[in-house]
């Protein structure tokens, strides 16, 4: 089973790319953001909590995600792969998805960070926020606050899998094709 992390920033094209990728490779994407989107959605307790952070620009709490990643894997059973968007993003969920895939009798085959500018990110979700209708894309205050929590919490993500000898950065800003392209050298160089 090929399990990848795309990893990166508020913006920084995961969701895009994970797209263009669960075509090419037939794997499941599972964002974080997109399951607690869909809570918010159908109006879970558990979404209501979760809009209220994330509608703040704040990181949900790590037994969250965990269980929402958790539950599926286990839905999953048959899968050739995952692609894991916008999680793990603080070290707890990494060293948890460790765990998770271990019981599944597999692992991270890699992480592929996208590497964008500061002022690139900032332009990208304030143009989001025009179409998206996301209340954590409309203002720069709230998209500093996105970033913030990145580089404090979820920066240390890459050093887990740096220290793993897991990580390849990729520049991510420039055509949505190129840069895909570019990401299936590295999933094709890790062999199946
Ligand atoms: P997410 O849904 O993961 O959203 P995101 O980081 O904003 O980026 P996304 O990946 O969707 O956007 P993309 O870069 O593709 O998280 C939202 C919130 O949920 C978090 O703030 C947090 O509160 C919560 N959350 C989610 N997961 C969590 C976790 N594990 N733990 C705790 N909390 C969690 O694209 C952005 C824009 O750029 C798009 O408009 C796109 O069209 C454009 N774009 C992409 N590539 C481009 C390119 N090459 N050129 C030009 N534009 C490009």
């Amino acid at each position: 089973m090929q399990n990848i992390v795309l990893f990166g920033p508020p913006g920084a094209g995961k969701g895009t790319q994970s797209q263009k990728l669960i075509e090419q490779y037939g794997y499941i994407h599972l964002s974080t953001g997109d399951l607690l989107r869909s809570q918010i959605a159908l109006g879970t307790q558990l979404g209501q909590k979760a809009k209220e952070l994330m509608d703040a620009g704040i990181l949900v709490p790590d037994e969250v995600v965990i269980g929402m990643i958790a539950s599926e894997l286990t839905a999953n059973p048959g899968a050739k792969g995952f692609i894991f968007d916008g999680f793990p993003r603080t070290v707890p969920q990494a060293t948890a998805l460790d765990a998770l895939l271990a019981d599944h009798s597999t692992s991270v085959k890699g992480m592929i960070a996208l590497e964008v500018a500061h002022d690139v990110l900032v332009a990208r979700l304030l143009n989001r926020g025009l179409t998206s209708g996301r209340p954590d894309d409309v203002n720069e205050v709230l998209i500093a606050k996105r970033v913030d929590e990145y580089n404090s919490k979820t920066k240390p993500v890459a050093d887990y899998y740096k220290a793993q000898h897991k990580y390849t950065g990729i520049f991510g800003e420039g055509e949505v094709d190129d840069i895909f392209q570019q990401i299936c050298r590295v999933i094709d160089g890790f062999g199946r």
